[in-house]
């Protein structure tokens, strides 16, 4: 069995604990990947250490020259799409139609983050004196701790590493446990896109490790995607050693249905959503809120269409969706269908186990529609990170924005509706950090400032040029030219 190593300092070195983790793939536990690094303090200080080190040369390279490096990678990328996407597939589980998408994804950061570097601008403004000028400049931070899921093996972490990187920062990555095959395989890309010792470094582990990294002195900053509880912790952690925090948690999605719209449009959105990723996306749609005139004809549609889902092997061309990640994902969100039948959910199609001579040795769960769910039912409120979709009625725009509203989350959110001035208000009102008209709620494009309002994050935003506001700080100089003592708020009064 093949048995994988940390990527630290330019080199591909065992654990110092000499402890390892095996890794199955989810669409067949007799699947064994390999064995991972069970990394630990020693391993993160090591990391740690080489990142420090590279990171005077790395920011002292003009940022276009960082950027040619980064084209680089988007090229190696693009050259081994289809062998990558298949290790991400049988690792985690989602189809390759996906895992193909995920690895375009961070081609697309990779470019733009290469333009990006050609873009990093700073600000003049006027003194309030003669004879001097004022500048601003964008400085990298120093040692960017990156800790990401497994559901985007590749786009999401190379979100965050990627602009980290192109900014002039080194990066200790930890990648998912459920994934790590795929931060191996980063580290490939990244080896040979000629990145220069130490400027990036891997660490595969456990939580536990990810914990050193967030309290490791020498971490400046942390990039982290993942649930809202591990997120909040880093946060206080952050918050008492004064590191920059970005975070991405959990999300409640909605997408909105008017009795207007489309419905063939908004049921391909609604399915797409809801069980695409075996609904194991931050921005899935896990609630649906309709308008009464289509609410029973609705719920016909999309039942039809999500008993129809091709379930399997992630690794077979006409699998749709996939199994979820591991047991304990299973059992979860068993425990919240039992919750909503309890609670008096209706149950419309799925709710259990999906069985067959391909199914049994994996995690494969049938995609699961609860009509009748009110804003008091735990389905309504909780994320469930599965294929667990809530149906809940209303009768106005008023009605529907404030059900979308009643969520502690705010990333993503939908409305599908032909009629412009309800589909401004909705945009105007929803509280979220994206927001799509006549589109399903997940499909972030790289070039975008990605993230949430309330639960779901802290303000950052990653994705495009907002990206960089996390990976810099501001510089600013003053240049005084007149050759004389100005004193500021003092000689200009
Ligand atoms: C996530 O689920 O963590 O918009 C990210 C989307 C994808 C990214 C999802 N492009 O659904």
């Amino acid at each position: 069995m093949e048995k994988f190593k940390n990527y630290i300092n330019g080199e591909w070195v065992a654990p110092k604990s000499g402890e390892y983790f095996k890794n199955i793939s989810p669409a067949n536990i007799n699947d064994v990947i390999g064995e991972f690094p069970f990394s630990g303090q020693e391993d993160v200080n090591d990391a740690v250490k080489a990142a420090r080190a590279a990171f005077k040369l790395w920011k002292s390279i003009p940022a276009p020259k960082r950027g040619e490096l980064m084209k680089n990678v988007g090229d190696i990328l693009v050259r081994r799409k289809k062998e990558i996407a298949r290790c991400m597939t049988r690792e985690m589980g989602k189809p390759t139609f996906e895992t193909e998408g995920d690895v375009q994804e961070a081609i697309d950061t990779a470019y733009y983050a290469a333009s990006e570097t050609r873009r990093l601008f700073g600000q003049t403004a006027p003194s309030e004196m003669p004879n001097k000028v004022n500048l601003t400049f964008r400085v990298p931070i120093g040692v960017v701790g990156v800790i990401t899921a497994f559901n985007f093996p590749l786009a999401v972490p190379s979100w965050k590493i990627i602009p980290a990187i192109a900014a002039g920062n080194t990066v200790v990555y930890k990648p998912s446990k459920d994934a790590p095959h795929a931060g191996v395989l980063f580290a490939e890309v990244m080896e040979e896109a000629g990145i220069p010792k130490g400027v990036f470094n891997v660490l595969l582990g456990k939580g536990s490790m990810g914990d050193m990294i967030v309290k490791h002195p020498d971490v400046n900053v942390i990039g982290f995607t993942g649930s809202t509880e591990i997120g909040c912790k880093i946060a206080e952690i952050g918050g008492r050693l004064n590191k920059k925090v970005s975070l991405e948690m959990g999300g409640k999605n909605a997408q909105i249905i008017m009795n207007d719209a489309n419905l063939e449009l908004a049921l391909n959105g609604a399915v797409w959503g809801a069980f695409g990723t075996t609904g194991q996306r931050c921005t899935a749609t896990s609630r649906l809120i309709i308008q009464s005139g289509v609410y029973d004809k609705f719920i016909e549609m999309i039942k039809e269409k999500a008993v129809s889902l091709k379930i399997g092997d992630g690794l077979k061309p006409d699998t749709e969706m996939g199994p979820l990640v591991h047991e304990a994902s299973l059992k979860n969100v068993e425990k919240y269908c039992e919750i909503a039948k309890k609670e008096g959910g209706r149950l419309i199609c799925g709710g259990e186990r999906a069985t067959g001579k391909d199914l049994d040795n994996g995690y494969f769960w049938k995609p699961t529609i609860f009509a009748d769910v009110t804003d008091k039912m735990t389905l309504f409120n909780e994320e469930v990170f599965g294929p667990v979709l809530s149906i809940t009625k209303c009768e106005t725009l008023d009605e529907a924005i404030a059900l979308q509203n009643h969520s502690a989350y705010g990333l993503s959110a939908a409305i599908y509706t032909n009629n412009i001035n309800d589909a401004f208000k909705a945009v105007d009102e929803i509280e979220s950090g994206l927001t799509y008209v006549n589109g399903p709620t997940i499909g972030a494009e790289a070039h975008m400032p990605f993230g949430g309002t309330k639960g779901t994050g802290n303000g950052h935003r990653e994705g495009g040029w907002t990206a960089f506001d996390i990976f810099t700080e501001w510089k600013t100089v003053y240049i005084d030219y007149s050759n004389q003592l100005q004193r500021a708020q003092i000689d200009n009064n």
